[in-house]
C-alpha cells in the first residue's frame, strides 16, 4: 500500500490559514515507525483568543441574522457537502490517520465512512429541528399560553482525542453546527492531521467562516484557554478522567455546561452456553480493535469457569496468529500504539501485573519482527486479582485481562467492580439472562452478543467517573440547545 505525503497546515481561524502567534511547531511522528513525518502548528492563548472571536463573530453576524439564526435547513445543506467531499476523500484522509494515528487502513477507512454518516445523520436532524420550533406547551389556566424555542447555546469549544481523531471530533462538530452554535476545535496534539483536513474540507464546501475554527496545540497552552475562555458557552470532552476534572473545573467557575466523555474498564461476561469461536471473535475484537485504544475496549473477560481453560486455549492461539504490521500493509490486524509514551505507558502495566504475581498468558512484549515502531503483542492476562492495577486502571493499548466466575450474581459483581461505567457486554444464548444481566451493568452502554458496534442513530456516553452526558442519537444535539420557554398573558387587555 503506497504511502502519501502529509499536507503542510496552518491554523483554520475565521475561514482562513493562519500561522500561530507564536510560530512555533509540533512533529507528527508515525507511530509504525518512529519517523517525523509533518508538523503542526501549536496554538497558544493568543491563538485561542482570536479564534473564539471569529467563532463569536460567525453567531452573532448581522444581528444574528447568520449561522445561529439561519433554518436548520439552510445548515443542512453545508453538512450534507461536507459528507460528500469526505467520501470523496475517503482513502485518502483514511491512510493519513492510518500514518498519524497507527490505526490499520482497513479501521481508518470504515471511520470515515462513520464521518461521512454522522455528517449525513446532523443533516437530517438540523431539517427536522426547523419543524419542532415554537413547541406549544398546554398549562392550566386559560389566561396564559406557553411554548418553548429551541436556541443553539452559543460559541462552544471542542477538544478531542487521539484514539479516533477526526471521528470523535465529528461526533461534536456536526451535532454544534447542526443546532447553529460555532466552533472551536482543539484536537489531541498527538493526532491532529485528518481535523486539520476536515478544515480544508469546510473551506472548500464555502462554511461561512468562523463557523469551524481549528487548533491545533498542546492541552496545557491551547486547551486550557479554550475550557476556561469567558466568551466560550459550552465544552464539549473526550479523553482522559485526569483532563475531563481539569477541564470541568475550569467550566465550574463560569457555570459552564460541559458533556465529558472520559475513560473506561469495560467488562465482557462470557457465559458457558456460548458458541465458543463466536465468543472469542467478539472478545478479541472488544478488546484489541484500534489497537486496543478504545474507551470502550472489553479490556476486563469474565469468563465461566466451565469453559475457561478452553475459551482462552482458542483466544491465546488467535493472538499468536494475528497478522502485526506498519497499518498501511495490506491485511493488517494489529498496528502500533500511538506514541512512546502510550508504549511505555502500557508496557508498565504489564510489568506491574507480573510483579503483582498476574500471569502473562499470551503477549506482554513487542514483536520480533518489528525493530521500530511502538508495536505491542496482544496481550493475555490471568490469575488476575481484582485488588490489582491491571483490573483497575485503564490501559488503553492491546491488553485483555482474565477472570473466571461460578454464579451469576458472582459476574455482575465482578463486572461493576469498577470506577467507570461507560461500557459492558454479555454474551449467552439464554436471553432472559441478557437481560438479567443488561439491567444490573452500572454502564452506559450494554452490548448483548457482541462488542463494540457503534452507531450514530443510538447514544452513546457513561456514568460513574466514565463521565456524562450523551453523544450521538437525536438527543446528541441537544447538547449545544438552549430551550427558552415563552409565556404569554392572553387576557381582552393586560394593561
Ligand atoms: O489524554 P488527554 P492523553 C486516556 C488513555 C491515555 C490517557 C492519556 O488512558 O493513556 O488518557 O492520553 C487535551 N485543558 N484516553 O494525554 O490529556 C489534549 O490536548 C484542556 C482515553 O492524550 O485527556 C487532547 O486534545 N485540554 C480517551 C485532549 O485533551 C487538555 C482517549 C485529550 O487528552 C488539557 C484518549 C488541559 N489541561 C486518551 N490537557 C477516551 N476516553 O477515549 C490535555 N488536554
Amino acid at each position: 500500500m503506497v504511502s502519501i505525503p502529509i499536507p503542510s497546515r496552518q491554523l483554520f481561524i475565521d475561514g482562513e490559514w493562519r500561522e500561530s502567534v507564536n510560530r512555533k511547531r509540533i512533529p507528527i511522528i508515525n507511530p509504525a515507525t518512529e519517523e517525523a513525518i509533518g508538523d503542526i502548528p501549536a496554538a497558544s492563548a493568543e491563538d485561542v483568543d482570536i479564534a473564539v472571536e471569529a467563532a463569536r463573530k460567525a453567531f452573532f453576524r448581522n444581528g444574528g441574522k447568520d449561522w445561529s439564526s439561519a433554518t436548520g435547513a439552510h445548515r443542512a445543506k453545508y453538512l450534507r457537502a461536507i459528507a460528500a467531499k469526505i467520501t470523496e476523500r475517503k482513502l485518502e484522509l483514511a491512510k493519513l490517520e492510518s500514518l498519524d494515528s497507527g490505526k490499520p487502513l482497513e479501521e481508518a477507512a470504515w471511520d470515515m465512512d462513520d464521518v461521512a454518516g454522522c455528517f449525513e445523520y446532523y443533516a437530517d436532524i438540523a431539517e427536522a429541528l426547523d419543524s419542532k420550533q415554537k413547541s406549544p406547551i398546554s398549562l392550566p389556566m386559560e389566561t396564559f399560553t406557553c411554548h418553548t424555542y429551541k436556541e443553539p447555546i452559543g460559541v462552544v469549544g471542542l477538544i478531542t482525542p487521539w484514539n479516533y481523531p477526526l471521528l470523535m471530533a465529528t461526533w461534536k462538530v456536526a451535532p454544534a453546527l447542526a443546532a447553529g452554535c460555532t466552533a472551536v476545535l482543539k484536537p489531541s496534539e498527538i493526532a491532529s492531521v485528518t481535523c486539520l483536513e476536515l478544515a480544508d474540507v469546510c473551506r472548500e464546501v464555502g462554511l461561512p467562516p468562523g463557523v469551524l475554527n481549528v487548533l491545533t496545540g498542546y492541552g496545557p497552552e491551547a486547551g486550557a484557554p479554550l475550557a476556561s475562555h469567558p466568551h466560550v458557552d459550552k465544552i464539549a470532552f473526550t479523553g482522559s478522567s485526569a483532563t475531563g476534572t481539569k477541564i470541568m473545573t475550569a467550566a465550574a467557575q463560569l457555570v459552564k455546561p460541559v458533556t465529558l466523555e472520559l475513560g473506561g474498564k469495560s467488562p465482557i461476561v462470557v457465559f458457558e452456553d456460548v458458541d465458543l469461536d463466536l465468543a472469542a471473535e467478539w472478545a478479541l475484537f472488544g478488546c484489541f480493535w484500534t489497537n486496543g485504544q478504545i474507551c470502550s475496549a472489553t479490556s476486563r473477560l469474565i469468563v465461566h469457569e466451565s469453559i475457561a481453560e478452553a475459551f482462552l486455549e482458542k483466544l491465546v492461539k488467535w493472538c499468536e496468529n494475528i497478522k502485526i504490521s506498519e497499518p498501511l500493509e495490506d491485511g493488517c490486524r494489529l498496528g502500533p500504539v500511538i506514541s512512546d509514551g502510550q508504549y511505555e505507558k502500557v508496557m508498565k502495566f504489564i510489568s506491574t501485573a507480573k510483579e503483582e504475581g498476574a500471569t502473562i498468558l499470551s503477549g506482554g512484549a513487542r514483536p520480533q519482527h518489528l525493530k521500530k515502531g511502538y508495536f505491542v503483542k496482544p496481550t493475555i492476562i490471568s490469575n488476575v486479582k481484582t485488588s490489582m492495577q491491571i483490573w483497575r486502571e485503564e490501559v488503553f493499548g492491546p491488553v485483555l485481562c482474565v477472570k473466571t466466575f461460578s454464579t451469576e450474581e458472582e459476574a455482575i459483581e465482578l463486572a461493576n467492580d469498577t470506577h467507570y461505567g461507560l461500557a459492558a457486554a454479555v454474551l449467552s444464548r439464554d436471553l432472559e439472562r441478557c437481560e438479567r444481566m443488561t439491567k444490573a451493568f452500572q454502564v452506559g452502554i450494554v452490548w448483548v452478543n457482541c462488542s463494540q458496534p457503534c452507531f450514530t442513530q443510538a447514544p452513546w456516553g457513561g456514568k460513574k467517573r466514565s463521565g456524562f452526558g450523551r453523544e450521538l442519537g437525536e438527543g446528541g444535539i441537544d447538547n449545544y440547545l438552549s430551550v427558552k420557554q415563552v409565556t404569554q398573558y392572553i387576557s381582552s387587555d393586560p394593561w
